[in-house]
């Protein structure tokens, strides 16, 4: 990683882009001084999480977005991070082909990214991705994710505003809570509101948010949208930089800067406290420990407390 590399990125070089983010998405060893330098020249991009079920029209509304921000003056970088689920994988080459419209465009810059497995690790890229983003001078980053799990709900912390997609088949309320989407989301969108059950749907979520939004909290505002037929596109922009001015405003997203800047600072170090403790040798000894029968009789606490002890001898 050289300072052409750093000059490369700040002049917004897409082939650049491109290879650092390989680099980072691949685990590459790329040294501190880069990402000091990175983080120096950050131009504090406004991160958006796009979440929500398989399917919900995520990709569609992405497109829709950049749309919108490009006409309103602004360049925008789009990361789609694919959890490496069999589900997805076709879906997502879908996204490239009907994203693929913007590729000589160098105010867009489109990329998808696999977690190879480590779904820890995934969080912390994309931190890192929206950074090197950000520093090639985007004034929005948009960061889609399936919802399906925890470490999909930690890629949508790595953002200053979470919209979550849903549609009118999502279910209740009480499926809603239970996949965890109602705590994340800054602002609701019901796509799809051509089908029956938009309005019904839309009605149950905002008592719900109205019921549970804690005092001194924003209510996250409820839309919806037909992205397909490009309806209610406008209205959901314009309520997003609205909801943005007011989060400026009441100091909620510099909280979030600072919350997001403490979690990667413990992410990191968990990290790197874990790739240093499981060398090949650990983790011979771990297979060894249970290749027997009688391993069961040791109780598995018993042979973690041993590992340990070896590491500090
Ligand atoms: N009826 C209807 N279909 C829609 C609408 N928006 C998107 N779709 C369709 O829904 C399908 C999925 O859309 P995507 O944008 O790929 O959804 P996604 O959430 O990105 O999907 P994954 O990334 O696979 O989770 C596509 O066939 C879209 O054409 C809508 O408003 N109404
Ligand atoms: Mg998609």
């Amino acid at each position: 990683m050289d300072s052409d590399t750093l000059d490369r990125i700040r002049s917004n070089d897409h082939r650049t882009l491109s290879k650092v983010i390989s680099q980072i998405e691949n685990d590459g060893n790329i040294p501190d001084s880069f990402f000091k330098e990175v983080h120096t020249s950050e131009n504090q991009a406004i991160r958006i999480g796009i979440t929500g079920p398989p399917g919900a029209g995520k990709s569609t509304l992405t497109n829709r977005l950049i749309r919108k921000f490009i006409d309103n003056g602004k360049s925008v970088g789009v990361v789609a991070v694919d959890p490496t689920s069999p589900f997805t994988g076709g879906a997502l080459l879908g996204d490239r082909v009907r994203m693929n419209n913007y590729i000589w465009n160098n105010n867009v810059f489109i990329r998808s990214m696999g977690s190879h497995g480590d779904l820890g690790g995934l969080a912390r890229k994309t931190q890192d991705v929206g950074d090197i983003l950000s520093a090639s001078g985007k004034d929005v980053v948009i960061i889609e994710t399936v919802g399906v799990g925890q470490g999909e709900h930690d890629v949508a912390k790595a953002v200053d505003l979470t919209l979550v997609v849903l549609v009118p088949e999502s279910g209740d309320e009480i499926q809603l809570m239970k996949a965890g989407l109602i705590e994340i989301g800054d602002m609701f969108v019901i796509n799809k509101s051509d089908r029956d059950g938009a309005g019904r749907l839309a009605q149950s979520l905002k008592s719900m948010l109205h019921t549970f939004t804690n005092k001194g909290k924003l209510e996250p505002p409820v839309f919806n949208t037909s992205v397909d037929r490009n309806e209610g596109i406008l209205d959901l922009y314009n309520g997003m930089n609205e909801l943005l001015k007011v989060m400026e405003k009441e100091g909620i997203l510099i909280q979030k800067q600072l919350d997001r800047h403490r979690n990667r600072v413990y992410n990191i170090i968990q990290d790197r406290l874990l790739k240093k403790f499981w060398t090949q040798e650990r983790l011979d000894q771990l297979e060894i420990s249970i290749n027997h029968l009688d391993t069961i009789q040791t109780s598995p606490h018993e042979v973690a407390t041993s590992l340990l002890k070896k590491a500090h001898e």
